[in-house]
């Protein structure tokens, strides 16, 4: 089915979900062969994966890497490239704002040995990611919130900027007329990035970065920069990051579980298959009506992607090419 026909027969039904979608045009028949191809075996290193289509973002963290910068600096740089570019209404600047008008960010980094740090519900600086990797390197804590985080981000020299840009805006003032509340993701085909990022010494680092849900109320915050939830990295079995609706991947810990189900063998596909699998099965899961992604990979450079409706898609660069896999998901032959 084509992208705009399932958007209209998904608001017509009321099912009030719209998937995004990346390669539409050949995706119904490459499918099966990007399945193959996004799951391969013989890992060949670096390579850098992410959620979404977002090639400029993955071409960035490969670019750095071949420059011999670190991975963390690759990661860094690459999910930077969806929070300056405005026309990412998920990421950074020009997100869409909560349903006061406030832009707020989440983020969140890993490194191989397992540090990490966050920011949540910060507000009026784009590079959220910078700021949560300041928190991992530069202080005793793990995770700042809201004002706070601001504070720390302009003390390391980060510009106070005005997230909210004319077309966010203009967005927001139409949901205003009606201000009907529902977790309308995935409709663009870049939206919330995770990066993860194996270097040539096989260590996985990982990052995650988003704008949220857009109209939240106001201080809410999702899975992104969560540790566990939206990001997970284990340098011993693998990392997985998560897109979608945030309080469906908190209530399982989604990407810990992914890399737990990795640590007891599992495949990084199959790992993700299970993780979307604890949530469609929950007693009144209402999963028809929204979305949820995870990609990830292992440490023999695996990779997998999973998500509950169509049209979710991971980008790979490994061995030169940069490409867009669309993923394999739960309601396929069910709907
Ligand atoms: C959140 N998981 O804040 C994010 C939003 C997202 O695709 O990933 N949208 O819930």
């Amino acid at each position: 089915m084509k992208r705009r026909n399932f958007i209209k027969n998904a608001s017509l039904t009321g099912v009030g979900v719209a998937v995004g979608s990346s390669i539409i045009g050949c995706a119904e028949n490459k499918k099966e062969d990007n399945k193959a191809a996004a799951t391969n075996t013989k890992a060949s290193l670096p390579l850098v994966i992410a959620t979404w289509n977002v090639p400029n973002a993955t071409a960035k963290a490969w670019d750095v890497l071949q420059q011999g910068g670190s991975v963390l600096d690759a990661l860094e740089q690459g999910v930077m490239v969806e929070e300056a570019d405005e026309k990412n209404q998920s990421v950074g600047k020009g997100g869409r704002p909560d349903r006061d008008g406030n832009v707020t960010l989440d983020a969140c980094i890993m490194n191989k040995e397992g540090d990490c740090g966050a920011v949540v519900y910060m507000q009026n600086i784009t590079h959220a990611i910078t700021v949560a990797r300041k928190v991992m390197e530069d202080t005793p804590h793990v995770m700042l919130a809201g004002k706070g985080a601001e504070q720390f981000a302009v003390e390391i020299g980060m510009k106070r900027e005005n997230l909210l840009t004319d077309a966010s805006k203009k967005e927001w003032e139409e949901w205003l007329v009606e201000k009907e509340y529902k977790p309308i993701i995935n409709i663009e085909n870049h939206d919330t990035i995770g990066m993860l990022a194996i270097d040539k010494n096989g260590d996985i680092s990982g990052a995650c970065t988003t704008s949220g849900l857009a109209y939240k109320m106001a201080g809410r915050v999702g899975d992104s920069p969560i540790i566990g939830s939206g990001l997970f990295v284990d340098n011993e079995v693998g990392g997985a990051v998560a897109t979608g609706l945030g309080e469906e991947v908190v209530k399982t810990v989604g990407s810990f579980l992914v890399v737990e189900l990795m640590r007891q063998g599992k495949s990084p596909q199959e790992a993700c298959e299970e993780a979307i699998g604890r949530i469609v099965s929950k007693p009144n899961s209402n999963y028809k009506n929204f979305q949820v992604g995870y990609i990830a990979v292992n440490k023999q450079g695996e990779t997998g992607s999973y998500s509950i409706h169509e049209w979710f898609s991971m980008t790979k660069y490994q061995d030169g090419k940069n490409e867009n896999y669309q993923s394999d998901y739960y309601l396929k032959d069910k709907e």
